[in-house]
C-alpha cells in the first residue's frame, strides 16, 4: 500500500490489524511525513522483517537507521518532529509520566488486548483474512489459507492465548480502563499535561480493537460482527469514561488525516 507516492519515504512494515503498527502510523501520519506501508500476512512479514534486522513488526526504515520498535519509531520521530507536532513534553516530570504511562499501555494493555481478542475471533477464517490480509501483496492474500494455520498456532503458543489468559487479559484490560477513567475524572482533556502525547496516542491504538473504533487503518469488526461476549464487552468498555475518551481520540486528532487518506485513496 503506497501513500503519499509523490515525496521519497519512508518504509514501515506492518501486519495490518496489529495494533503496535497503528501507533507507528499515527505518529508518522501526524507529523505529516510521507511513508510508504508494506503490509504482509503473518507469518510471511517474518521474511521482511528478518531482512530489516528485525523480527516483530512495526519497523521503520529510514535514511537515519532502521527502528525495530514501536516506542523507538515515536522517540525517533519526535526527535524530528517540530513543536506543535511533539508526542513527548520538553518539561521532564511530563515526559517522564508521559513515558511511565506509554510503557504500561505498551506492556500490560496491548498485549492483553490481543489475547482477549485473538480467543474469540480466530477461529472465524473470514474475519482473520480481513484483518491480517487487507492491503497486503496479493500473492499473500492467495497464499493465507496455508499461512493462516501456521501463524495462528504460532501465536497461540508465543502468546499463550487460552480461555484462562483471555479471562485473566480480561481483568488487566478492566483495570486500566478503571486508572485512565479516573485520571480523566477532574475534566482534563488529555492524560498528561494540556496537549496530545504518546501516551494518549498509545492508549486509543491499544484501546481500538476492543472499542471497534472505527477510525481505525484497518476495519475492524463492528458490534453486529463480534461474538455475543465480545460485542457485550465491547459495548460496556465504550460507555465507559476511558473508552469513549479513546474513541474520542480518533474522532478528533486522527479524522482529518483519515478523511485525507481517503480523498487521496479516491483521487
Ligand atoms: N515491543 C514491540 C512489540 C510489537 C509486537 O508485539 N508486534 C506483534 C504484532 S501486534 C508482532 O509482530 N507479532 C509477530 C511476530 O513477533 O513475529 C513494539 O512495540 O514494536
Amino acid at each position: 500500500m503506497q501513500k503519499y507516492p509523490q515525496k521519497p519515504a519512508f518504509r514501515l512494515i506492518t501486519i495490518p490489524v496489529s495494533h503496535y503498527c497503528e501507533k507507528a502510523r499515527w505518529a508518522l501520519e501526524r507529523l505529516n511525513i510521507p511513508y510508504i506501508e508494506e503490509r504482509h500476512v503473518p507469518p510471511i512479514h517474518r521474511l521482511a522483517t528478518s531482512q530489516a534486522g528485525g523480527s516483530s513488526v512495526p519497523i521503520l526504515i529510514t535514511e537515519a537507521g532502521t527502528f525495530t520498535d514501536s516506542t523507538d519509531i515515536l522517540h525517533y520521530l519526535d526527535r524530528i518532529a517540530s513543536g506543535e507536532a511533539k508526542l513527548y513534553p520538553t518539561d521532564p516530570q511530563l515526559r517522564h509520566e508521559v513515558e511511565q504511562l506509554a510503557a504500561l499501555f505498551d506492556t500490560q494493555l496491548g498485549p492483553s488486548i490481543r489475547c482477549w481478542a485473538y480467543f474469540y475471533v480466530f477461529d472465524d477464517w473470514q474475519l482473520m483474512r480481513r484483518l491480517w490480509g487487507e492491503g497486503t501483496p496479493l500473492v499473500e492474500q492467495a497464499l493465507f489459507s496455508i499461512a493462516f494455520p501456521i501463524a495462528r498456532s504460532i501465536a497461540r503458543r508465543i502468546y499463550n492465548i487460552t480461555a484462562d489468559s483471555a479471562a485473566s487479559s480480561l481483568g488487566t484490560i478492566k483495570s486500566i480502563f478503571e486508572m485512565v477513567s479516573d485520571r480523566l475524572a477532574d475534566g482534563r482533556r488529555y492524560l498528561v499535561g494540556d496537549r496530545f502525547s504518546a501516551a494518549d496516542l498509545s492508549f486509543a491504538c491499544f484501546a481500538a480493537p476492543i472499542l471497534a473504533t472505527p477510525e481505525y487503518s484497518v476495519r475492524l469488526p463492528g458490534l453486529h460482527e463480534l461474538p455475543s461476549q465480545m460485542a457485550a464487552v465491547s459495548q460496556e468498555l465504550q460507555e465507559i469514561p476511558a473508552g469513549a475518551y479513546a474513541r474520542r481520540l480518533f474522532r478528533q486528532e486522527r479524522l482529518h488525516k483519515y478523511l485525507e487518506e481517503r480523498l487521496h485513496l479516491a483521487g
